[in-house]
């Protein structure tokens, strides 16, 4: 096993990745901005290499910065967590040629995955569902015009090198094509550089539902069952649970199944995502995800699983510790992403914590890098904290969640806990019953 993992990230998933390698028996190095020096992540970290200026670009982005400090430290591997680094194939090639250890899929599959239409290439041949569209790029008005007359109105424009909603315009009819295509192509180049386009039938109340999967790289992999992650504001999700509301147990079986086959083919190693919408009892595959995401502690609740020694595991060469028939998901999970922002306006509010009582009790985890007295500075993500709640039942985990959201203290700074507290409290949400658009709508600021 590794004897020293470097962590290449922040806030509370740098603490997350520290407590898998620590529980592991592990050493760990934190990297952080000088905007960072009394994070909880360098405080609680064996050893912490400054890399940079508070800028992400010039810190947690800076690659040469972050392999010096691994070779100065005399790190093993390098753990990307989620957002910056993650998901970039130049970065995972650069740690495996200096002879680092990348805990992730290889830089292939992650770049693969990060062009949108080799991904869904990719995934019709492995036999997932897609979304009707354009199969490779698209490259004029009149080819937008065509799918639309073809798929049906409206279509969607989406850009190949995507993430996030930009570069994507929902096109209503033929005469609005033009504007929608240029603009879309435009926003895409500004986002990603890379002005490329491909076009889907658009799905007008979709739910957005994501299996997690893990691959051992050598042609065995599992799923771990699903996440609805409908609840978003801005492409932001807010609120994740599993298993979905919305999924009767033959559809969770069938995507499961479909996830798994995919990764065994695919010889996809680590921890992975794939992202579907589903309406009227269909799923589409739109993307895959080749990091831990967020969200993945509602999964680690609900399978007992630790999904960050399974990625170091895998990393180390460790075949799956698990088979498909030892996943059983047991009751139900939530998680409500904190924000320091106002809850309604969602305004960003960095400043100092003057107070902070997390709540406890059974069937409640806190990830967070809070503590009284920290000053939150103003360059990065403002999430803050996730709240995660598992009860035998929805039900038992709706009001432990309404319970926890209550109890919890954050003084100082504003946060998204009363937002929370109002989806807890609407009946749709309380039957599950919603869709991408929900949320949205919920708090007014539908553009
Ligand atoms: C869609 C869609 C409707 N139809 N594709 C948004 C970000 C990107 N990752 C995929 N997205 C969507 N793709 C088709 N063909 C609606 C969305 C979408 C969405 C998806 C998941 C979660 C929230 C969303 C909010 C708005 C739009």
């Amino acid at each position: 096993m590794f004897d020293k993992v470097l962590i290449a990230n922040r806030g509370e998933i740098a603490l997350r990745i520290h407590r898998a390698c620590r529980e592991m028996g592990i050493q760990t190095v934190a990297v952080h901005s000088t905007a960072d020096s009394d994070a909880m992540h360098v405080r609680l970290a064996d050893e912490s290499v400054c890399i940079g200026p508070p800028p992400a670009r010039d810190s947690y982005l800076n690659i040469p910065a972050i392999l010096a400090a691994a070779t100065i430290a005399g790190a093993d591997a390098i753990h990307p967590g989620y957002g910056f680094l993650s998901e970039n194939a130049r970065f995972a090639e650069a740690v495996e040629a200096h002879g680092f250890t990348f805990i992730g899929p290889t830089p292939e599959h992650i770049r693969m995955m990060g062009d949108k239409i080799i991904a869904k290439q990719t995934a019709a041949a492995l036999g997932l569902p897609l979304v009707p569209g354009s199969p490779g790029p698209v490259e004029t008005r009149d080819e937008v015009v065509a799918l639309g007359e073809r798929f049906g109105w409206p279509v969607l424009v989406k850009a190949v090198a995507g993430g996030g909603g930009r570069g994507m315009k929902v096109v209503s009819d033929a005469a609005a094509a033009a504007e929608a295509f240029s603009l879309a192509r435009a926003e895409a180049k500004a986002a990603f550089g890379n002005d490329s386009v491909y076009v889907e039938k658009y799905l007008a109340r979709p739910r957005h539902i994501e299996i997690q999967v893990l691959g051992d790289g050598k042609g065995a992999g599992i799923h771990l069952g699903e996440r609805d992650c409908s609840l978003q504001r801005r492409h932001q999700k807010v609120l994740e649970e599993a298993p979905s509301p919305a999924l009767n147990a033959e559809q969770r079986q069938r995507i499961g199944e479909l996830a798994a086959a995919a990764v065994r083919k695919l010889k996809y190693r680590g921890a992975g995502t794939l992202e579907f919408l589903f309406q009227d009892g269909e799923f589409y595959f739109i993307e895959m995800n080749t990091r831990l995401q967020v969200e993945h502690p509602i999964t680690e609740a609900v399978t007992g699983i630790d999904l960050v020694r399974e990625q170091i595991r895998i990393a180390n060469g460790a075949p799956l510790g698990m088979t498909q028939d030892d996943i059983v998901i047991q009751g139900h999970a939530i998680e409500c992403r904190i924000n320091a922002e106002h809850p309604e306006t969602f305004v960003p509010c960095p400043g100092r914590v003057v107070d902070y009582h997390p709540p406890g009790g059974l069937g409640v985890r806190v990830d967070s890098g809070l503590y009284t007295g920290y000053v939150m500075p103003p360059y990065y993500d403002s999430m803050v904290a996730k709240l995660i709640v598992n009860g035998g039942t929805r039900n038992e985990c709706l009001m432990r969640l309404r319970r926890s959201l209550e109890e919890f203290v954050i003084g100082g700074i504003d946060t998204t806990i009363p937002l929370h507290l109002r989806i807890v409290g609407e009946q749709s949400f309380i039957d599950g019953e919603y869709d991408i658009h929900w949320l949205e709508k919920l708090v007014g600021l539908k553009r």
